[in-house]
């Protein structure tokens, strides 16, 4: 292996030294036709061996003069200047008082003038007064939509979660919720709860009326007779003389029944 690599350095040696001569004289021919020639024969861009110098080319345009460089970086900003002059001078000294007409009588007194806006006084009693009235009908409400059954009459709500209690105890839990326990007063009233019967699937309400104190005489939970009533036919009878409490049958009628037992509870709660 060594001696094939010897053999070939050797035969590349012996193979320069017989071509060298001869590039030279090819060397020296080119010069002959490409450098004795003119500038346009320059596109010719004749070939030169990559060991020999070219001819140098000819000098350039002169570069532009400096007048369009930069000099040296921006300065810093100058300080604000003085305010300007004002415009328009100061108002004039007041002139000396006018004398006292003496001249003609004095002229018939005016018309009353209108009635002025309102006060802020009273705008502020008018918005307190407003607000206190939205406060109370937010309260009603409030308590009104915490009950399952919501019917609404006029001005109350007639209320219910579908309990049973006895008179005692459906007066404290429609007091307790801010309301009362039901009396229709008139026949719309009436009307309206005995509809409810239906929803709740009751056979008596309990109704906010007794003869406890006086046999015969029912009255309301204030104590005054009662205007509206709706009685069926021989009642109240105080049968077996067990019955001082009101309560109104599915049929709208009402009858006296004992105050001990459990009825199904309806609350009103007056809208302000
Ligand atoms: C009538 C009613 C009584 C009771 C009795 C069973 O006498 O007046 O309240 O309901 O029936
Ligand atoms: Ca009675
Ligand atoms: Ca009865």
């Amino acid at each position: 292996m060594i001696h094939i690599l010897v053999f070939q350095t050797e035969n590349k040696m012996a193979l320069l030294s017989h071509l060298f001569p001869a590039l030279l004289l090819l060397q020296s021919e080119l010069q002959l036709i490409c450098g004795a020639e003119t500038a346009g024969l320059q596109t010719l861009n004749c070939p030169a061996p990559p060991w020999v110098p070219g001819t140098p080319g000819h000098s350039g345009v002169p570069g532009r003069d400096g007048r369009d460089g930069k000099d040296g970086a921006v300065g810093p900003k100058g300080e604000k200047g003085e305010p300007g002059l004002s415009v328009q001078g100061p108002p004039g000294k007041a002139g000396p008082a006018g004398q006292i007409g003496r001249e003609g009588s004095t002229g018939p007194k005016g018309q009353k003038g209108d009635p002025g806006p309102p006060g802020t006084d009273y705008l502020i009693r008018s918005l307190q007064s407003e607000l206190q009235h939205l406060k109370a009908r937010l309260t009603t409400i409030e308590k009104a939509t915490s009950f399952d059954t919501i019917k609404k009459v006029g001005q109350k709500y007639y209320v219910s979660n579908g309990q049973k209690a006895k008179f005692d105890e459906g007066l404290k839990f429609c007091t307790d919720a801010g309301g009362k326990l039901v009396l229709p007063r008139n026949e719309a009233e009436n009307k309206v709860l005995a509809a409810m019967h239906a929803g709740l699937g009751s056979v008596y309400f309990l109704l906010g009326s007794s003869d406890k104190e006086h046999e015969g005489q029912f009255v309301d939970l204030n104590n005054t007779p009662l205007v509206f009533s709706n009685w069926a036919p021989n009642e109240p009878n105080d049968h077996q003389g067990k019955e001082d409490c009101a309560a109104m049958q599915s049929n709208a009628l009402w009858n006296d029944v004992p105050c001990d037992i459990s009825l199904h509870v309806v609350c009103e709660i007056e809208i302000e």
